[in-house]
C-alpha cells in the first residue's frame, strides 16, 4: 500500500526567533528570490485579525465592484499568500509566479522575517490590526481547525502561549506595535478591523484613496454588500472550503466562525481577562495604538 506522509500537527519551527507553521518556515528559503514590483499591493496582518475580510475588498477593487471576476478563483490564488506551504496544494510562491500585475499579495510575518525586496520596492501596505482577545479566541479555533499548527491543547494554555508569543508568528503585541512604527517611515494603510465592522463603507474609501482609485457610490455599497461576513460565509472563493478537509476541518469550526467584535467575551473568564488585562498593559505600555475591544 502508498506510504502516506502524515502532515498533520507538527511542531513549530523558530526561525530568527519567530515560531511558525513548520511549512511556512521551509518557505522561508525560497522565497529569498523574490522580486517585489512597485505597483505590488501587500496586505499585511497578525493572523485571525481580518485578512481575508481585507483582501476581498481590495479584489473587488481591483476588479471594479465585479463579483463574477472575484469568481474566479479561490481567495489564496487571487491574493497569493507569500510564506503559504502545505504539501499538496500549491506554495504561495509558485501561485505568484502567475500573477499578473497589479498583484495583491498576503503576508502575516513580523518585519524581521519580511522580505527585504517588499521594503525596497516602496510597496504600499495595508495592514489590519484586531483587538488581542478576540485575536486570541479566533486563534483557537483556527489551531483546533487548521491542521498544520500543533494541537491548541486547553482553551487555558494556549491563551497562555498566546500571552507568551509562543503561537505560530509569535508575538501579537510585537506585531501590531512594529508594522505601527513602521508606517511612519513606509506607505502603510493602518486599519482596525473593529472600524471595519463599525462602519465598512468609510473603511473602503479609505482604502480607495490609498490605493489611488475611486469607484461610483452605487459600487462601494456594493462592494460593502458582498464583503459582508454573511455573503463572504457562504462563498466558497472565500470562505476556504475548497481547502481539503485533511488541512482545514470546518466540521470542527468554520473558517468564518462568527465575524463580531467582542466575541471574547463569551469565552474568556473573569480571572483569565484580570490576568490578560495586567500583561497587556505591561507589554503595551508605551505605545499609543489604541484597540477597541468591542464595538
Ligand atoms: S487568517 O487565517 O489569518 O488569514 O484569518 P483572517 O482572515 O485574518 O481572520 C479570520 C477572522 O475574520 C473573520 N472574518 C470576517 N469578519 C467580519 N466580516 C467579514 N467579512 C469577515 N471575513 C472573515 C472570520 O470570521 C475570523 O474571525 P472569527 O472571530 O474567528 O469569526
Amino acid at each position: 500500500m502508498e506510504q502516506v506522509q502524515d502532515t498533520s500537527r507538527p511542531p513549530l519551527e523558530y526561525v530568527k526567533g519567530v515560531p511558525l507553521i513548520k511549512y511556512f518556515a521551509e518557505a522561508l528559503g525560497p522565497l529569498q528570490s523574490f522580486h517585489a514590483w512597485p505597483d505590488d499591493l501587500l496586505i499585511s496582518t497578525y493572523p485571525k485579525s481580518g485578512t481575508t475580510w481585507v483582501s476581498e475588498v481590495l479584489d473587488m477593487i481591483y476588479q471594479g465592484g465585479d463579483v463574477e471576476k472575484c469568481r474566479r478563483a479561490p481567495v489564496i490564488i487571487r491574493v497569493p499568500f507569500l510564506e503559504f506551504k502545505v504539501p499538496g496544494l500549491p506554495s504561495g510562491f509558485e501561485v505568484l509566479r502567475d500573477t499578473p500585475a497589479p498583484r495583491l499579495l498576503k503576508t502575516h510575518l513580523p518585519l524581521s522575517l519580511l522580505p527585504q525586496t517588499l521594503l525596497d520596492q516602496k510597496v504600499k501596505v495595508v495592514y489590519v490590526a484586531r483587538n488581542a482577545k478576540d485575536v486570541a479566541v479566533s486563534y483557537y479555533h483556527f489551531y483546533r481547525m487548521a491542521k498544520v499548527h500543533p494541537d491548541p491543547g486547553t482553551w487555558d494554555s494556549f491563551l497562555e502561549k498566546f500571552m507568551a508569543g509562543e503561537v505560530s508568528y509569535g508575538s501579537w503585541y510585537q506585531h501590531v506595535q512594529e508594522w505601527w512604527e513602521l508606517s511612519h517611515t513606509h506607505p502603510v494603510l493602518y486599519l482596525f478591523y473593529e472600524d471595519m465592522k463599525e462602519n465598512p463603507k468609510r473603511e473602503i474609501k479609505k482604502i480607495l484613496e490609498f490605493v489611488g482609485r475611486s469607484l461610483p457610490e452605487e459600487t462601494v455599497d456594493h462592494i460593502a454588500q458582498h464583503t459582508s461576513f454573511k455573503e463572504m460565509k457562504k462563498n466558497p472563493m472565500a470562505n476556504y472550503s475548497t481547502i481539503p478537509p485533511d488541512i482545514m476541518d470546518h466540521n470542527v469550526s468554520a473558517f468564518m466562525r462568527k465575524g463580531v467584535a467582542g466575541d471574547w467575551k463569551t469565552t474568556f473568564t473573569v480571572a483569565q481577562n484580570e490576568r490578560f488585562d495586567t500583561d497587556y498593559a505591561e507589554k503595551m505600555a508605551g505605545c499609543n495604538l489604541s484597540f477597541r475591544s468591542e464595538v
